[in-house]
């Protein structure tokens, strides 16, 4: 029997499987069509201090090999995602991680410290690379300084494990990553997505209204192995790996660039059922290559 399961800080995974946040809702969608006590773990989408109600639309565009999307993390605010949401995925038999964001250090603290008062999130995901909002965000993860500033500041506020989300919109995702580590994050989620522009030629407009998006999908996988093999190299704590995922053999990629677990986002889209195929098909491509569990095949991949 394939051992799919693998413990994190903070996280008791049955599985490496996680839908990412932003590409699953709270789940509610997604429960009619499989039983989500299935899932290694869900994580949220953003929230924020007050209700967003995001950009103007179009906001999500498809591109060749992924998707754009500029949704400006629209959610209803954390103390409405804390009374409603919450307690709808707690009654499944799966892990809680809340993505958290905010528009100053501030707020991030505010919303982590919100948190605190249930017991039913496991893990923090600390948001600092949405490429779709003016304030906040991104600021803070393209910079080492503010990035491990809000971590630090984070860490304090709150009693939950943290996972810091990393932008790819950088040049050296190493020294992010470094940088964060010393602040005490506990572990990293990689790849958010990458700023992208599309124009539609008929009207001469960008395909979606605030102009740039974030960019997911297969098309940029090779960009999220390449950056989580080099961070795994540098850093000691664990990785949920993102970025393109469409089967069991991109997760097997993933395990071996050095991930501990990973999120499926775009491809959740096309196929609601994937995260539930991907888990059926795990054991057998595990198998298939020489692996009895996860864990054996974490950051075992690349024979120079
Ligand atoms: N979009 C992304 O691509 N990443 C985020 O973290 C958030 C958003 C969004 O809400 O626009």
């Amino acid at each position: 029997m394939t051992n799919l399961a693998i413990e994190l800080p903070g996280l008791a995974l049955k599985n490496p499987i996680i839908p990412a946040s932003g590409c699953f809702g709270f789940g509610r969608e997604f429960s009619q069509f499989y039983d989500l006590s299935k899932l290694g773990a869900v994580t949220m989408k953003a929230a924020t201090e007050n209700t967003r109600f995001g950009n103007p639309t179009p906001r999500v565009a498809e591109t060749t090999g992924g998707m754009l999307n500029a949704i400006g993390l629209q959610n209803p605010g954390v103390t409405k995602i804390i009374e409603t949401e919450v307690p709808f995925l707690a009654e499944f038999d799966t892990c809680i991680i809340a993505n958290i964001a905010g528009s100053s250090l501030e707020e991030y603290v505010r919303v982590a410290s919100t948190f605190n008062n249930t017991n039913q999130v496991h893990a923090l995901e600390l948001n600092i690379s949405c490429p779709n909002v003016k304030e906040g965000g991104i600021q803070f993860g393209t910079d080492p300084v503010m990035a491990a500033r809000v971590t630090e500041a984070v860490k304090k506020a709150s009693n939950l494990p943290v996972y810091v989300k990393l932008s790819p919109n950088v040049t050296d995702i190493v020294a992010m990553a470094k940088s964060v580590e010393s602040a005490g994050a506990d572990g990293l989620s990689m790849i958010n997505t990458i700023t992208g522009m599309q124009i539609h030629l008929p009207t001469r407009r960008p395909l979606i209204a605030n102009k740039t998006g974030g960019l997911s999908g297969p098309a940029i996988k090779p960009i999220a192995i390449r950056m989580i093999y080099e961070v795994s190299q540098q850093v000691d704590i664990p990785i949920i790996g993102m970025g393109g995922i469409q089967t069991a053999e991109d997760v097997l990629e993933f395990l071996l660039a050095g991930a501990s677990a990973v999120a499926i986002g775009t491809a959740n889209f096309q196929n609601p059922y994937i995260c539930s195929e991907i888990i059926d098909n795990l054991p057998i491509v595990l198998e298939s290559y020489g692996f009895s569990s996860v864990q054996e095949a974490v950051g075992k991949g690349i024979i120079a």
